[in-house]
């Protein structure tokens, strides 16, 4: 029988997992303000500071694994910043204030504030680089698909564990020109490609429910920080992922290797980007597939979040309507 009593260790997680939410509204609003003005730089700084001055009040002791760049070239949420009251527990910090710079600033669709709080010392410590990305839902054998094996043969095995054929299969990948062949692939052997302009994060989420969004498989390279961050929600909600560093210049692997990245082509399950419980939380800035934006009411800012935690594979989406909007005042 499951004790009715709360365990003082989970206390602080199961506060956290509520609070998180208040980090990543604060930066939605912020960033929502300057929606559509064609300005990613304001926006982001708009959601940067945001979001500081939120986890600022938090009781942890963070360090931020993730977020805006190396400490010479970020300012605020740079990595290795120590962050929080100080006086709680130490946690590793994921950040990212404006997931999709470009589509808050062109006000397109799937613009998200997120982070990812799990125990210190037990997320990947990833430097801004790109990182060669797989990752599926639920339910399927371990290792049906492989970040190392072609795309086609990666769409067949999937299929066929789906008990579809190929043409059932739906790809999502970002659209660059590095992805031209890997599209083509794709198509070749027999399945569809959904392209999307940026937010890779909600890109890996919608993989985890095939059924409600139609998507079943992410491929492609995109961020390194969106990796670590998509990771997060996955061991969450369940799924598999895997990620590579694409550290192909001295320069990149020697800022790896600073960060304790021994091995520069290591391939990465999910369980090795977020090595414990955590917890993740997105609130949309635009709306889009994932989250609805921001809504400016005269009376009242309403926003919408997910936050998820691993320890328990809980899902909450907070539809919140703040109606003190002072609060907001120096957002
Ligand atoms: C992706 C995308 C992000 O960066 O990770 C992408 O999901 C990768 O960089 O939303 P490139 O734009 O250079 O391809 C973002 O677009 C965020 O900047």
């Amino acid at each position: 029988m499951s004790s009715p009593t709360i365990e003082p260790h989970q206390t602080l997680e199961r506060i956290l997992s509520l609070e998180i939410a208040r980090v990543t509204e604060r930066a939605a609003v912020a960033a929502a303000r300057l929606r559509g003005r064609g300005n990613e730089k304001d926006a982001d700084q708009a959601a940067v500071d945001a979001m500081r001055r939120e986890l600022n009040k938090l009781p942890i002791d963070g360090t931020v694994v993730i977020g805006e760049g190396e400490r010479d070239e970020a300012p605020m949420l740079f990595i290795g910043e120590n962050v929080g009251s100080k006086r709680g527990s130490k946690v590793d910090i994921a950040v990212d204030p404006l997931e999709g710079t470009t589509l808050c600033a062109k006000n397109m669709p799937g613009a998200i504030a997120t982070m990812a709080m799990a125990m210190g010392g037990t997320l990947l410590n990833a430097p801004d680089v790109y990182m060669d990305k797989i990752a599926i839902g639920p339910g399927y054998a371990a290792g049906v698909v492989d970040l190392d094996a072609p795309a086609d043969e990666n769409i067949r095995a999937l299929a066929k564990a789906k008990g579809v054929k190929p043409d059932q299969i739906t790809a999502l990948v970002l659209d660059r020109p590095r992805h031209a062949d890997l599209i083509a692939a794709v198509r070749k052997a027999g399945a569809s490609v959904a392209l999307i302009t940026d937010g890779d994060v909600a890109g890996v989420i919608h993989a985890a429910d095939p059924e409600m969004t139609g998507i079943d498989v992410y491929i492609g390279i995109g961020g390194a920080p969106e990796g670590v961050l998509a990771a997060a929600a996955l061991r969450c909600i369940g799924g598999q992922m895997q990620g590579r560093l694409v550290l192909d210049t001295d320069e990149k692997r020697a800022r790896a290797e600073k960060m304790g990245i021994k091995d520069p082509r290591k391939k990465y399950a999910m369980d090795e980007m977020v090595r414990g419980d955590c917890v993740f939380a997105a609130t949309g800035v635009t709306s889009g597939s994932l989250l609805e934006g921001v809504r400016f009411k005269h009376e009242a800012v309403e926003t919408e979040t997910v936050v998820m935690r691993s320890a328990t594979g809980t899902v909450r989406w907070i539809r919140a309507e703040h109606r003190q909007l002072d609060k907001f005042q120096r957002d």
